[in-house]
Parts: structure tokens; sequence; C-alpha cells
């Protein structure tokens, strides 16, 4: 039977991927995200059978709820929720920090997110479903500039490992995905550009967004029996930053 996957995000990196990831092995997927026109072309690209385009701010409560109802019955039915949807503003030191970047940090990758999942467990449980979180290895190892970001990741980190400990007996599978460097439009942010040929990561030998996309499809369709709780994932370039010392002059 075609399973049922709700990727938020799916406009651009590693939600896409999924979206195209998932349905090349047989999902129906719901791709959400507020840029419908690369919704549409995705629908166009990979089959209105295929996915369902939800266009909709996940900070909007109103709108989610109208999309939900508005599911067409093949896509209502969701067997995997992938909490992807999220992103870094700012990132400057949190003395020089814009509070209306926080604020956007924590509406989007903290509340939409627990309101989402919230909206979807009582149809997860009642399928055996899962859920997939895309925390951040920024919610383990702190970096200068991280702060809400970071905060916000530590959250996701967490609180999906949480759930899985709310959900224990229900059969649900939850993961939590933690990535270092993903070359995305994500990464346009650390460098001020609003050019997509800006590689902040050349060099680095970066992750992609496939890469992310083909875990969550691994994990996705481990047998039943199996949960991966926690993976973290980090190019092979990418380290751990050590203790900073200020010295007094
Ligand atoms: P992208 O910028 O490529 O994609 C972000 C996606 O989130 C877009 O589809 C965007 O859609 C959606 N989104 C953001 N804000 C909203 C909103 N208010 N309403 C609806 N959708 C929204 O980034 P990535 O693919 O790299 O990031 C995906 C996730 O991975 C994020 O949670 C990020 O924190 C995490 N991550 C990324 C890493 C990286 O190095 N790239 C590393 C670790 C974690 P739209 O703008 O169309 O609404
Ligand atoms: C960086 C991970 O989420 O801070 O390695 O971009 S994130």
């Amino acid at each position: 039977m075609t399973r049922t996957a709700f990727v938020t995000g799916a406009t651009a990196g590693i939600g896409e991927a999924t979206v195209r990831t998932l349905v090349a092995s047989g999902w129906r997927c719901v791709a959400t995200g507020r840029r419908g026109s690369r919704l549409e072309a995705l629908v166009a690209e990979l089959g209105a059978d295929k996915v369902h385009a939800a266009v909709f701010d996940v900070r909007d409560t109103a709108a989610l709820d109208a999309a939900l109802a508005a599911l067409p019955p093949e896509f209502a039915a969701i067997d995997l929720l992938v909490n992807n949807a999220g992103l870094a503003q700012g990132l400057s030191p949190a003395q020089e920090a814009d509070l209306d970047d926080w604020q956007t940090m924590i509406d989007t990758n903290v509340t939409a997110m627990v309101t989402l999942t919230r909206k979807l467990l009582p149809g997860l449980i009642a399928r055996k479903g899962a859920i997939i979180t895309i925390g951040s290895v920024a919610g383990t190892y702190l970096y200068p500039g991280g702060n809400v970001y970071a905060g916000s990741k530590a959250f996701a980190n967490h609180f999906t490992l949480a759930l899985r400990a709310d959900l224990h007996g229900t059969g649900v599978r939850v993961t939590s995905i933690e990535p270092g460097m993903v070359e995305t439009e994500f990464t346009l942010v650390r460098t001020g550009s609003q050019d997509a040929s800006d590689k902040l990561y050349a060099g680095v030998n970066p992750m992609t967004a496939d890469d992310i996309a083909h875990t969550i499809q691994w994990i996705a369709e481990l047998p039943p029996h199996l949960n991966v709780n926690r993976i973290e994932l980090m190019p092979v370039n990418q380290g751990f930053a050590g203790f900073r010392v200020a010295r007094e002059s």
C-alpha cells in the first residue's frame, strides 16, 4: 500500500530533496512551504497523484488548519511527518541581535513545529506512523552567533527524543536527525548573500540535501520493529569547536 508523508519546507533544500526521494521510492507526499510556484513545479514534475502542494506559512495556525482540512482524501492519512521547515536569521552575537530575528526563529523552528506535530499525532498513532525531525548539530555543539538558532535546534533535538518517550508503546517511531553542514539556500544567511551561487561551504565538500533525504528514506523504510532514536551527520571536513580563551591584557 502506498504510504503518505507530510514534508514541511519542501520548496527548497532538504525538504524538496526528501519529496523527490520518497516519491521515487513509491511514497505520496504532501509538500509544504510558502513559495507556491515551487511546489506547483514539483507537482507538475512528479505528478498530482504523487505530490499535493500545501501552500502556507507554518507560523500561521489558521492557515495550517485550513491546509489540513483541504487535504484530498488520498493524501489525508499521514504515515510519516517530516518536520523540516526551519531557518536561521541574523546569527550575530547576542548583544547585537535583532529581537525580530530571534522571534522569527522561535516561531518557525519551535512553535510551528510543535503545533503541527501535536495536530498530526492522533492520526500518526492510529496508523502506527513515524515522525522524523530535522534538528541540527547546532543544538549540541555551540558556536558564536548561534544563540537562538542553536537554542531552537536544541529544543527540536530534545522535543523529538521526548516524543519518543511519550509515544513509547504506541508503535509510532520517532527520530531526530541532526545534520552539520549541508549546502542549501539556508547557508546564504551565513554569507548575507542573495546569490545562490555564492557557496559558503565551497572547498568543504559539504553534505548535500540528497544525503539527508536518503537518510530520511532509509529510516522511514526500516522494518517497523526498528527505531533510530537520533542520528548526527557531518561532512568529514567538519569537526567540533574547541574551547576559546580570551586573555586579559
Ligand atoms: P532551505 O533554506 O533550503 O529550506 C528551508 C525550507 O523551510 C524552505 O522550503 C522554506 O520554505 C521552509 N520555511 C522556512 N520558513 C517557513 C515558514 N515560515 N513557513 C513555511 N515554510 C517555511 O534550508 P535547508 O533545507 O538547509 O533546511 C531545512 C532544515 O534543515 C531546517 O530546519 C534547518 O534548520 C535544518 N538544518 C540545515 C542545515 C544546513 O546546513 N543547511 C544543517 C542542520 C540543520 P518557504 O521559504 O518557501 O516558505
Ligand atoms: C552547521 C549546522 O544548523 O548551524 O554545521 O547550519 S547549522
